[in-house]
This record gives C-alpha cells, sequence and structure tokens, in this order.
C-alpha cells in the first residue's frame, strides 16, 4: 500500500514540523519523521469484466503475470461475470482499501460517471484498459490502453471485399452476430461493418443480433438466422468465441464453411483456438485484438510514481491472420 505509507510518513513529518516549531513538548518528532515505509510494494485493484471469451482469459493472465508479487506489486483481482453493478462494486471495495491505482476493463462504456468521481475524490488514479468509457469529464480516468475497433471492422470489411471479388460473388449476403451492446468493441466493429455495408451496393446485412461474445449465445444465434434465411454467403461474428459456435450450428444444418465451404466465416480477436479453426478449414480470417494490456499498463504506472506525464489514449498494435498466413503464425 506504498501511496498509503507515504501519505502517512508525510502526516507524521507534519506533525514532527509542527511539533518541533510549537517547542518540542516531548513528542518524539524524530520517531515519526524516521519512520521508514513498511511496504514499496504497488497495490492495483483490477475490475474485470469476467471470463466471457478466450480473449479475455488471454488479458486476465496478461495483468495478472505482470502485476505480480515479484515484480513488486500486490494486485486485488475482480472478476464481474459481465455485470456493470458488480464493478461499480467492486471499485467502491478498492478505494475502500485505499489502493495505490484501480484499473477498470468496463463491460460497456456508460454509467461510470459517480463511481469514478468517488475515485477521484479518494486521489486514486483510474486506467482503463481494452473497452472506452463515455463520461461527461475525462479527468476521471488518468490513461487508457486498447484497441481501435472501428478500424477492426474496417480492416476485416476491406478484406472480405477483395475475398468476394475474388471469388465473383455478384451478391454478398451477410449475417453478423455483434457482440456485448454497448462494449466498444461492439459500437466500433459494427461501425466498421455498417459503414462498409453502405458503400457496397452488393452486400446485404440479412440479420443483425447480439451472440454476447460467447461461443453458446454464438451458436444459438447463428441456428436462428439459419432457420430464417437459406441464402447466407457471410457470417461476420464480432469475436472468435461466437465464430467456434456459429460453425457448429452450420455444421450441424448439414452446410460447410471456410474457403471451400458454403458460408464464409469472419471473426476477431485472433486466439489460438481460431488458428486451430483456420488450419481445420472452419474459419476463413481473424482479425486480432491485442489482449497484452498488462505491460503497458505497467509502463504507465511506473511513469506515473515517478510524477512523469503519460500519454492519455495509447493504442495496442494489431494485425489480420487468415489461412495464408496461419501456420507461419
Ligand atoms: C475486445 C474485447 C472483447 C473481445 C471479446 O477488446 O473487449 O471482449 O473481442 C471479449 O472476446 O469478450
Amino acid at each position: 500500500m506504498k501511496r498509503k505509507v507515504i501519505t502517512a510518513l508525510l502526516a507524521a513529518t507534519m506533525v514532527a514540523s509542527l511539533a518541533v516549531g510549537c517547542g518540542n513538548k516531548g513528542g518524539d518528532s524524530k520517531s515519526d519523521s524516521s519512520k521508514s515505509s513498511s511496504s514499496d510494494e504497488i497495490t492495483i485493484g483490477f475490475s474485470q469484466v469476467g471470463a466471457e471469451s478466450d480473449w479475455r482469459t488471454a488479458n486476465s493472465e496478461s495483468m495478472k503475470s505482470t502485476f505480480s508479487e515479484k515484480n513488486g506489486y500486490k494486485l486485488i483481482f475482480d472478476d464481474a461475470q459481465q455485470k456493470q453493478e458488480n464493478q461499480i462494486t467492486a471499485i467502491r471495495n478498492f478505494i475502500q482499501q485505499d489502493v495505490d491505482y484501480i484499473v477498470l476493463a468496463p463491460v460497456t462504456e456508460t454509467g461510470w460517471d459517480t463511481v469514478l468521481k468517488e475515485a477521484k475524490d479518494a486521489d486514486i488514479p483510474v486506467i482503463i484498459v481494452d473497452r472506452m468509457i463515455d463520461v461527461s469529464d475525462d479527468s476521471l480516468y488518468t490513461a487508457w490502453v486498447g484497441s481501435n475497433f472501428k478500424m477492426e471492422g474496417q480492416k476485416a470489411c476491406e478484406w472480405l471485399n477483395a475475398y468476394a471479388e475474388a471469388k465473383g460473388m455478384k451478391e454478398v449476403n451477410i449475417a453478423h452476430i455483434q457482440g456485448t451492446i454497448g462494449a466498444s468493441a461492439q459500437i466500433g466493429r459494427t461501425e466498421g461493418f455498417d459503414e462498409a455495408v453502405e458503400a457496397h451496393d452488393n452486400w446485404t446485412t440479412l440479420a443483425q443480433q447480439s451472440g454476447e461474445f460467447t461461443q453458446a449465445k454464438g451458436q444459438e444465434v447463428m441456428e436462428s438466422f439459419l432457420k430464417s434465411y437459406d441464402d447466407i454467403d457471410v457470417v461476420i461474428c464480432e469475436n472468435d468465441n461466437e465464430a467456434f459456435g456459429a460453425i457448429d450450428a452450420i455444421k450441424a444444418a448439414g452446410k460447410t464453411c471456410g474457403p471451400e465451404g458454403d458460408i464464409i466465416v469472419v471473426s476477431f480477436d485472433s486466439v489460438k483456438a481460431a488458428f486451430e479453426s483456420m488450419i481445420a478449414g472452419d474459419l476463413n480470417a481473424t482479425f486480432e485484438c491485442n489482449p497484452l494490456h498488462g505491460p503497458r499498463v505497467a509502463e504507465i504506472i511506473q511513469k506515473l510514481e515517478k510524477g512523469e506525464e503519460v500519454e492519455k489514449i495509447q493504442y495496442v498494435d494489431e494485425q489480420v491472420f487468415t489461412k495464408d498466413n496461419t501456420t507461419k503464425e
């Protein structure tokens, strides 16, 4: 609890100097100011969305391995099971425990002003990772580390356009399985997709529904799409886990998918299982969403510890993977 120790030391020093200033009334000012910090461990309270996807697991692992005891940190990790109210409770607990920093991976963009004002009033810096927050006062957070989700959506549609043209597809009928509605990853990827559909006269969105970034919901949504439409050419899934569910639904309906199949499958994240799915010939392409935020957040915290300025918005680097470069990657 480094920040707390420093605060206590400052208070002790102030009392000691006052005692000296008013004549030493037997107060042992020396012992107050000579108190060494009991620990220079930095305590981090991390509110994680949940464990809904392979991406999320990798993101949690990155934070846990970075903010380890041997690296000089005490990490208090809270899994909100995809519920904002749990994240708000966790942040309040972190404030009560007077942590040195709060890191928040917000489930959705809105609803954070009140609790982040409480953190600001408690003088605890807040770092946002992954999805963005929409607050009235951006001084409520010190920095954000994450992906450019709209660019991910644009990259996916640029790839699809080139692929469809190369295959000589006259019409491109698309089923769209979105992520958790209101999450920046869903907002950005959907924006990139919707703009691409607008720009291509031969593209049609047959259906659009949230698969909540999970495999089970992705399969359920694809099953309903397949019951309603028999002319689906492409399914765009806003994360790999939804795509795994959609692939299961396509096969259960007696159809095929992937580069040699009836339906083109496109997704986001690029988790390990997505590479395996591309090698198996089921998934056509996955657009990377880099989950390794731990080192970037640690860099920010170390700068803040030294009183240095930090960039407010920090994008992570990302690529696109298809069967052609899967084996190497
Ligand atoms: C993206 C992240 C999304 C992933 C999903 O940064 O918020 O949430 O794409 C995860 O796998 O559930």
